[in-house]
């Protein structure tokens, strides 16, 4: 069942108030708890006053494929013996050193795939789109496709074994512990994602109450996931020292999953609190996007393009201050004036010289909160392509990159100068001119006229009291999370021996993890 439909049969049944709209309901009244309380024509079509155009979507990373003679390459890690078929040599090394086609399945060095004469036979394909880009690269363009993963290379012997992470030395004597399941208690499910659901549990020796982002290895054997397993876990360490990130307690494994223990952030995400909310004033706007702003600063100062910035990524705790999550998509090392060019994130936030093809750097993440202020101004997308949903041409994906290539945005035009000059000047299709992409970098956001009456400094100590305070019943209360989540049971499935076997271990080792801070603070209970 969709998630729209789930949701509508949940308000159906439960909103108290059948004929009054939501607007009229003030939206921080907890009976308002129930978006749509009308019926729509038929199963599928929107309610009215509707807009779907802020709806939780998962980010992805596109594959990168290469068209060489009929073959479609992809880059992957061998982990047994692979000869390549162009000059017989071995594919050895570290990395990504091989190409193997998606159809023929023909491995080849990346550094010969380009030479390669023999045609793809092509016969173990089901149809699959792939865009050309002007470097003879490829960018897949399904979900569907997207998601489906190559198979996994059973380990030999002489494979060399991955780096185990350096020993944490900087832990006291005595609180170097490890955790494990048995020192949780799971309590609820509070989120979902296409890789990971997130639980709120309880450590049991203290009591302390936090979240658990639980992931399936069997998810994460192709090389691009274990790669942002690892870069999650590197950033949580990076962003366990700011007010406006979430910071990592510990990580450790089971024979068929990775867990994450992140500090437990009450108040629910942005899109829950727009969902009620329709559209949120300016000064409650300003408040949010300025937080937001110093946490990407922060990030971007260490080399981190964030890459997936979104309602559902942003946090309110127990006071009303963001606090980012989800660090699965970001981009580590890079320097000022590096770039990149994975095709990544959610698509309605995706920059435009992201789906140009183009090389990019931390750009993308100040046009992701231009799409995301906009959205709690306006309380609609800037793409927002309503009248697509009847045209089956205009209701895919293409049609919305090509929307955000292609059409001018339209500023409300009930919203302040000021504010329409932050949205016109982060929504800047190109990124030289994009607002925080100058030289000036953040500093031409901090000098902004919209956010003329911000306190930087004070704002980063959390020092400003913030617009809005989540309402809470107690530090378990989870009113704030979507019931779809909440309503799941708790459990996890238990092990399943097949598909344990297929697991390669060895990709994991080095996962286990304890902050020192975090410990030491708990010693402290
Ligand atoms: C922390 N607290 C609440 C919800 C969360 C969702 C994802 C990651 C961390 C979280």
């Amino acid at each position: 069942m969709s998630t729209f439909w789930a949701d509508f049969l949940y308000a159906a049944a439960n909103h108290p108030f059948p004929s009054m709209p939501v607007d009229l309901l003030s939206p921080f009244d907890h009976r308002n708890e129930f978006i749509f309380p009308n019926v729509p024509a038929a199963p599928g079509m929107p309610c009215a006053g509707e807009d779907r155009s802020i709806y939780r979507r998962g980010a992805r990373r596109w594959r990168k494929l290469y068209r060489v003679n009929g073959h479609i390459f992809q880059a992957k890690r061998f982990n047994r013996r692979a000869f390549c078929a162009f000059c017989q040599d071995r594919i050895w090394g570290l990395g990504r050193q091989g190409f193997k086609c998606i159809q023929c399945k023909l491995l080849v060095h990346k550094k010969c795939h380009k030479l390669v004469q023999k045609p793809c036979s092509n016969e173990h394909v089901d149809p699959i789109e792939v865009k050309d880009d002007a470097n003879g690269e490829s960018t897949l363009g399904r979900a569907s496709s997207v998601r489906s993963r190559a198979e996994v290379e059973p380990p030999l012997p002489e494979t060399p074994p991955a780096p185990a992470a350096a020993p944490r030395e900087e832990l006291e004597p005595g609180a170097q512990r490890q955790y494990s399941l048995d020192d949780f208690e799971l309590i609820r499910v509070i989120g979902r994602g296409s890789y990971a659901k997130v639980l709120m549990v309880e450590l049991k020796r203290t009591k302390r109450v936090y979240a658990m982002k639980v992931i399936k290895k069997a998810l994460v054997t192709d090389d691009e996931d274990i790669d942002w397993v690892q870069t999650e876990k590197h950033v949580f360490e990076t962003a366990s020292n700011h007010p406006f990130l979430v910071g990592l307690h510990s990580c450790f494994q089971t024979p068929s999953r990775l867990f994450f223990v992140i500090e437990f952030v009450r108040g629910g995400d942005l899109m829950f609190h727009m969902q009620r909310q329709r559209r949120l004033p300016e000064e409650h706007a300003r408040f949010y996007a300025a937080e937001i702003s110093l946490a990407l600063h922060f990030l971007h100062e260490r080399g981190v393009i964030y890459r997936d910035l979104k309602l559902d990524n942003v946090l309110l705790d127990h006071e009303g201050h963001i606090k980012l999550t989800d660090y699965g998509m970001c981009k580590e090392g890079v320097r000022p004036g590096d770039t990149t060019s994975t095709f990544c994130g959610t698509p309605n936030y995706i920059a435009p010289e992201i789906l140009r093809g183009e090389e990019y750097g931390f750009s993308v993440d100040w046009w992701a909160l231009g799409v995301l202020t906009y959205e709690m101004l306006a309380g609609r997308s800037p793409f927002d392509i309503a009248q697509a949903a009847d045209n089956p041409d205009q209701n895919t994906e293409d049609y919305l990159f090509q929307v955000i290539l292609e059409k001018t945005i339209r500023i409300p035009r009930s919203l302040s100068v000021k504010a329409a000059s932050v949205l016109k000047g982060f929504l800047n299709k190109n990124p030289a001119e994009r607002l925080g992409c100058g030289e000036n970098g953040f500093l031409d956001i901090v000098n902004h006229p919209f956010f003329k009456s911000i306190e930087w400094e004070m704002l980063e100590q959390k020092q400003v009291v913030p617009p809005f305070k989540p309402r809470l019943e107690g530090e378990r209360d989870l009113a704030n999370f979507p019931p779809e989540f909440t309503d799941e049971p708790v459990h996890l499935t238990p092990d399943n021996d097949t598909v344990i076997a297929d697991i390669d271990q060895s990709e994991f080792e080095g996962f286990e993890y304890v902050n020192p801070l975090l410990m030491s603070l708990e010693d402290c209970v």
